[in-house]
């Protein structure tokens, strides 16, 4: 069923009370996620990433409940271009972690559903094992979304995870345009997965991406590709000496590891561990926590920004035309805007 047609005239306040077409209330859903059910954080989650209006007064509502209980996890980001292995490294990954008993949760961030419905990063098809196991939740990414709000949705299920009591919160995505950059503005440790014998890619990764990474693991190394992954893994900690570490104090390294043969996580798991421990201590955890909740702030403010301005009613009407005239040369793109800005204000 289709949102809007979910919507009924009931005031707000008194909805999120009640039933709606047997949608769970915030109170269920709060209780529901704080005790742990999957099938509950899930259509937590579904709330959170609907765009419909009256479900977005809802989400925040549960929201304000649940962020009490949140902020207890380790947040890890990876990234990597397609094929580079990361769901078969966050399988194997994530099960080591539910095989100690920590209770695992992954999130996608995927550029390109909200583009065109497709998918780059996949489903969870290949994280077989976990999706099997009981202390994970896997969330593919969202399709069919439309643009922007995906900083906002990421970060209010990375809250509900965390209330739900999942204690490492695996967020995977594509190096395809910002999608690495916000999501390393919202974890704690940022991984990136590349290839072996990658000596040319090298030459042409960007170093950009490279200075957002607390750890480079080079993934597929075994079998015949084992020596090669060595000249690999040796080539980037050249490179990686010449860098901005991306977090201050800690010095980021390329390592080894075969996600099919389960090789090399658990040193990445001590690596991780270490990590937290290292920058609990000298403050730069929270101090980097701190300024991902201000990141947040702006990034729901330039959210809000956006709804209402062409949601506004006269911005609807009169866009289309100024569009028009612009594209016509008939008028200038600054006055166009200094127009839709006065429509805005209502001083037309
Ligand atoms: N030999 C080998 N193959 C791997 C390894 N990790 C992933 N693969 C294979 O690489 C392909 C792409 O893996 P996938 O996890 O889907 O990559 P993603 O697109 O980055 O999520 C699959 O055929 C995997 O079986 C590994 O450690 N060793
Ligand atoms: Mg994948």
């Amino acid at each position: 069923m289709k949102d809007n047609q979910k919507d009924n005239p009931i005031s707000s306040a008194k909805r999120f009370r009640k039933k709606v077409n047997n949608e769970p209330t915030v109170e269920e859903l709060c209780s529901g996620v704080r005790s742990g059910r999957r099938s509950m954080l899930a259509k937590a989650i579904t709330l959170i990433e609907s765009n419909a209006d009256h479900h977005y007064k809802k989400a925040q509502e549960l929201l304000q409940q649940i962020l009490p209980f949140s902020g207890n996890s380790v947040r890890i980001g990876i990234t990597g271009v397609p094929g580079a292995g990361k769901s078969t490294f966050i399988d194997s990954f994530g099960m080591y972690l539910c095989k100690k008993g920590i209770k695992v949760a992954v999130l996608a961030v995927d550029p390109s559903s909200s583009l065109s419905g497709g998918s780059i990063l996949g489903d969870k098809t290949r994280m077989e094992q976990l999706a099997r196991t009981e202390l994970a939740f896997i969330r593919p990414s969202p399709t069919g979304g439309k643009l922007g709000g995906v900083h906002r949705k990421t970060k209010e299920s990375i809250a509900l995870c965390e209330a739900a009591g999942y204690e490492v919160i695996i967020v995977e995505t594509v190096g395809v345009g910002q999608s690495e950059v916000m999501v390393r503005d919202m974890v704690d440790f940022f991984i990136l997965l590349v290839l072996t014998g990658a000596g040319d890619e090298l030459q042409g990764m960007k170093k950009g991406i490279m200075e957002l990474a607390d750890a480079i693991v080079v993934n597929k190394a075994d079998g015949i590709n084992e020596a090669s992954a060595r000249k690999t893994r040796d080539e980037y900690n050249q490179i990686l000496h010449f860098l901005q570490p991306s977090t201050p104090g800690w010095e980021t390294r390329a390592h080894l590891c075969s996600s099919l043969y389960h090789k090399g996580v658990e040193e990445i798991w001590r690596m991780i561990d270490q990590f937290t421990h290292q920058t609990r201590q000298s403050g730069v955890f929270a101090d980097r926590r701190s300024q991902q909740t201000k990141d947040w702030l702006h990034a729901l403010i330039t959210d809000q920004l956006l709804i209402q301005f062409y949601g506004h009613e006269k911005i609807k009407e009169y866009l289309p035309q100024l569009e028009r005239a612009v594209v016509a040369g008939d008028q200038t793109v600054p006055s166009a805007v200094e127009d839709l800005f006065s429509y805005f204000y209502d001083r037309k």
